[in-house]
């Protein structure tokens, strides 16, 4: 029997290429020079869609593979994919949450280690030999024990919270709702800001976030402070977030997401205040495997008829 076919909509390791290849006829989108050809070519054959955060899924792809009843997304983030559409087409949807989480809340205590303690700028200072010459670096800024905020406590916002326990610092939270937890709530990020040295953003993406951490909220940070975004780019002002870099208001951001990924806004490259991470908390090879080990299983139930591991809403 002809195994069904599955679009691949983005680059996959070839450990998750080669299980997929056991079970579907692989159709990988992002090699076509013509996705709208490509679509159009093997589009009716298609009974899946894989694809990732940052890449989604939109209506026009939904319509161009009439046959794929599931979109398996490799990654936590489904904002890219055009939920309504799917919903409107009996289309399920899944993610992989959870296998990541441990993960991006590292990620954002790298960024934010990497920035307050200029782990970029001391790394090239040695390489460079501008230790030998000019002899101890400029001081750095302290981590421990400072307050931090987070926007969003989610399962990853929680995860950093569970970090900064550790440093030993004050934790505070925005989002829609107060949770049974033992820190500071505030309704807006705008409200949190004033009363945090680093601010943290974790929100998921999508319509309902868009631009949450607006202009009032970046000039409502303290002087000095420092920003981390391991969520999205479109729940940051990111003109704003740059004009509070560029006056020197803020200390310092460690940004692993941006609008425009990849070709992102080239003036964070000029910033030496700013670390930049190329959309990579959830890549390691660990949380990878286990990340595609899950989109798999997702597959597998819904082709088995059985119910799906993990299913969006
Ligand atoms: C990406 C992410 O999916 O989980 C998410 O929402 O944004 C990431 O984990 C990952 O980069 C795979 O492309």
């Amino acid at each position: 029997m002809d195994k069904p076919g599955l679009l691949v909509v983005g680059v996959l390791p070839d450990w998750d290429l080669e299980a997929l290849a056991a079970r579907f006829t692989l159709h990988l989108l992002y090699e076509a020079p013509d996705r709208a050809a490509f679509l159009a070519q093997h589009g009716p054959s298609i009974r899946a869609i894989a694809t990732k955060g940052e890449l989604g899924a939109d209506a026009a792809m939904m319509d161009a593979c009439p046959g794929a009843k599931i979109i398996a997304c490799y990654g936590v983030g489904v904002d890219a994919i055009d939920l309504a559409a799917a919903r409107a087409r009996g289309i399920a949807v899944t993610n992989t949450p959870d296998v990541l989480t441990e993960e991006v809340a590292d990620m954002a205590f790298a960024l934010l280690l990497a920035t307050a303690r200029a782990i970029p700028e001391g790394d090239a200072y040695v390489r460079t030999g501008t230790w030998a010459k000019q002899g101890p670096m400029r001081l750095t800024t302290r981590v421990w024990g400072k307050r931090i905020g987070i926007v969003g406590l989610g399962r990853i916002g929680r995860a950093i919270a569970r970090r900064a326990e550790g440093f030993g610092m004050a934790i505070a939270y925005s989002g829609r709702t107060r949770k049974d937890v033992p820190y500071a709530f505030h309704a807006t990020p705008a409200a949190m800001a004033p009363h945090v040295d680093i601010f943290v953003v974790s929100a998921a993406g999508g319509a309902a976030t868009a631009g949450l951490v607006d202009r009032t909220a970046i000039e409502a940070l303290n002087p000095g402070a420092i920003f981390v975004n391991v969520s999205r780019g479109s729940v940051v002002d990111e003109d704003a977030l740059v004009a509070a870099l560029k006056s020197g208001r803020i200390a310092a951001a460690g940004l692993d997401v941006f609008r425009n990924e990849p070709a992102i806004d080239p003036v964070f490259a000029t910033f030496p205040n700013v670390v930049l991470s190329p959309h990579q908390a959830s890549g390691t090879v660990e949380t990878r495997k286990d990340m595609g080990a899950l989109m798999r299983r997702n597959l597998q139930a819904h082709f088995d008829g059985t119910p799906l591991p993990t299913p969006v809403p």
